[in-house]
C-alpha cells in the first residue's frame, strides 16, 4: 500500500485558524490501523492546544480527539480490529500490559504516552506529511482528518448499530463527564452535586449525576444561555456567580446546609477550582478537577480545607478504560440510558471547522459535530 491522499484541517501554528488541505498519509505500520473518520466533535481541549497554552502543543499538527470511524486497513500484527469495524479512537489507550493497566487502579495507560505527547506515533515518526514535511499527530488520534492512523491499542471497537455522527461524542466529552461522576467520584443516590461550567463536559456531569440519582444538582455558569439545557438534562438549580457579591463557594454552602457532597470543575480555571473545592461539605466533600489549565497555572487553597476533610481529585477521560469499557457505554446509549442529541447544537462539514471554534469561544455551542 502506498501513501494515500486525505483531507485534513491543519494547525500550522498556534493561534491561527486551521487550514483545510489535502495531505499525504502513510499506510499503517506494525500495530497500527488506518481509520476513515466519519464524524468528530470539537472539544475545548482542541481550542486549548490551538491557543498555544498547551505545553505539549506541537505544530504543524492535525488536532481532534473526539471522533468515530470505520477501519479501512490494518498494519502487520493487528488482530483485535479488522477492515469494516466501527471504532472510536482513544486518547487514553489501553494496552493491558503496562504497570498502569495492570494496577487495576487507573485508566491512564502509559504504553505510548511519551510519544503521543510529542505528536508522534509509537515508533517516533509521523504518518501525515505535506509536501514531504511531517505533520504532527495530536493526542494519538488526529480526528480532524478524513483518514487517520492510530495505534491498535488506541481503538475501541463498537457496535455497528451506533450512529457514528453521535457516538463520536463518547470519544471524549460525554464519557469524560459521565465517567467522572460514576468512576472518579462514585456519586451515590441522594448525594448533592455542584457542576462548574456547563459546556459539553459539565452537561455530561449532569447526566451522570442524574443517572447516579443525585438528590440535588447545582449547575453554575457565567453564561446564562446554558441554563435551559442544564435544566432540561436534570439540573435542579442554576446559579450565575456574577449575580452575587460574595464568593460563589459561600453561596453554595448556604444553599446546601454546609456544602455539597461532590463538586466538578469543568472549565480549566484555577480560581474556580478553588471555589469548587471550598463549596464541598466539611468532613467528606470531594471535588473533582476535569478542566485543563494552561502551563504555569497553579491551584491553591488553605490546607485547612483538606485537614477538615475535603478531598481534591482529578479525572481524565472519566476514569474509563477505553477498549474494555467504552463499547459497553455505547451499548448503554443504544439502550436509551442517556441521550446525545441535546449536546449536538451544530453540525457542519470540515471546510467550516473554524466556525466550530468561533461558536465555542462565543459560548453559542455545546458540541459541533464535523461530518466528513
Ligand atoms: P466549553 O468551552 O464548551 O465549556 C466551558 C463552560 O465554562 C462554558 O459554558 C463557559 O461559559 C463556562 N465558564 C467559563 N468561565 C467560567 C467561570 N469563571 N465560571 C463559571 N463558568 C465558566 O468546554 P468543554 O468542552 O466543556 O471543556 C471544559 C474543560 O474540560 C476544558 O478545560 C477542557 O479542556 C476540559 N476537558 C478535560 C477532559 C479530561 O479528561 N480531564 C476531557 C475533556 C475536556
Ligand atoms: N497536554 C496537556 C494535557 C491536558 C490533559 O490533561 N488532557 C486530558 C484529556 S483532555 C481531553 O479533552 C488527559 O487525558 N490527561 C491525561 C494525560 O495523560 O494527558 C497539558 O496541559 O499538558
Ligand atoms: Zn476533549
Ligand atoms: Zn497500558
Amino acid at each position: 500500500m502506498t501513501m494515500i491522499k486525505t483531507r485534513a484541517a491543519v494547525a500550522w501554528e498556534a493561534g491561527k485558524p486551521l487550514s483545510i488541505e489535502e495531505v499525504d498519509l502513510m499506510p499503517p505500520q506494525k500495530g497500527e490501523v488506518l481509520v476513515r473518520i466519519v464524524a468528530t466533535g470539537v472539544c475545548h481541549t482542541d481550542a486549548y492546544t490551538l491557543s498555544g497554552a498547551d505545553p505539549e502543543g506541537v505544530f504543524p499538527a492535525i488536532l481532534g480527539h473526539e471522533g468515530a470511524g470505520i477501519v479501512e486497513a490494518v498494519g502487520e500484527g493487528v488482530t483485535s480490529v479488522a477492515v469494516g469495524d466501527h471504532v472510536i479512537p482513544l486518547y487514553t489507550p489501553e494496552c493491558g500490559q503496562c504497570k498502569f493497566c495492570k494496577s487495576g487502579k487507573t485508566n491512564l495507560c502509559q504504553a505510548i504516552r511519551a510519544t503521543q505527547g510529542k505528536g508522534l506515533m509509537p515508533d517516533g515518526t509521523t504518518r501525515f506529511f505535506k509536501d514531504g514535511k511531517p505533520i504532527f499527530h495530536y493526542m494519538g488520534t488526529s480526528t480532524f482528518a478524513e483518514h487517520t492512523v492510530v495505534p491498535e491499542i488506541a481503538l475501541a471497537k463498537i457496535s455497528k448499530d451506533a450512529p457514528l455522527e453521535k457516538v463520536c461524542l463518547l470519544g471524549c466529552g460525554v464519557t469524560t463527564g459521565m465517567g467522572a461522576v460514576q468512576n472518579t467520584a462514585k456519586v451515590q443516590p441522594g448525594d448533592t452535586v455542584a457542576v462548574f461550567g456547563l459546556g459539553g463536559i459539565g452537561l455530561s456531569v449532569i447526566i451522570g449525576a442524574v443517572m447516579a440519582k443525585a438528590s440535588r444538582i447545582i449547575a453554575i455558569d457565567i453564561n446564562e444561555d446554558k441554563f435551559d439545557i442544564a435544566k432540561k438534562l436534570g439540573a435542579t438549580d442554576v446559579v450565575n456567580p456574577k449575580n452575587f457579591d460574595k464568593p460563589i463557594q459561600d453561596v453554595i454552602v448556604e444553599m446546601t446546609d454546609g456544602g455539597v457532597d461532590f463538586s466538578f470543575e469543568c472549565i480549566g480555571n484555577v480560581k474556580v477550582m478553588r471555589s469548587a473545592l471550598e463549596c464541598c461539605h466539611k468532613g467528606w466533600g470531594e471535588s473533582v478537577i476535569i478542566g485543563v489549565a494552561a502551563a504555569g497555572q497553579e491551584i491553591s487553597t488553605r490546607p485547612f480545607q483538606l485537614v477538615t476533610g475535603r478531598v481534591w481529585k482529578g479525572s481524565a477521560f472519566g476514569g474509563v478504560k477505553g477498549r474494555s469499557q467504552l463499547p459497553g457505554i455505547v451499548e448503554r446509549y443504544l439502550n436509551g440510558e442517556f441521550e446525545l442529541d441535546t449536546f449536538i447544537t451544530h453540525t457542519m462539514g470540515l471546510d467550516d471547522i473554524n466556525q466550530a471554534f468561533d461558536l465555542m469561544h462565543e459560548g453559542k455551542s455545546i458540541r459541533t459535530v464535523i461530518r466528513f
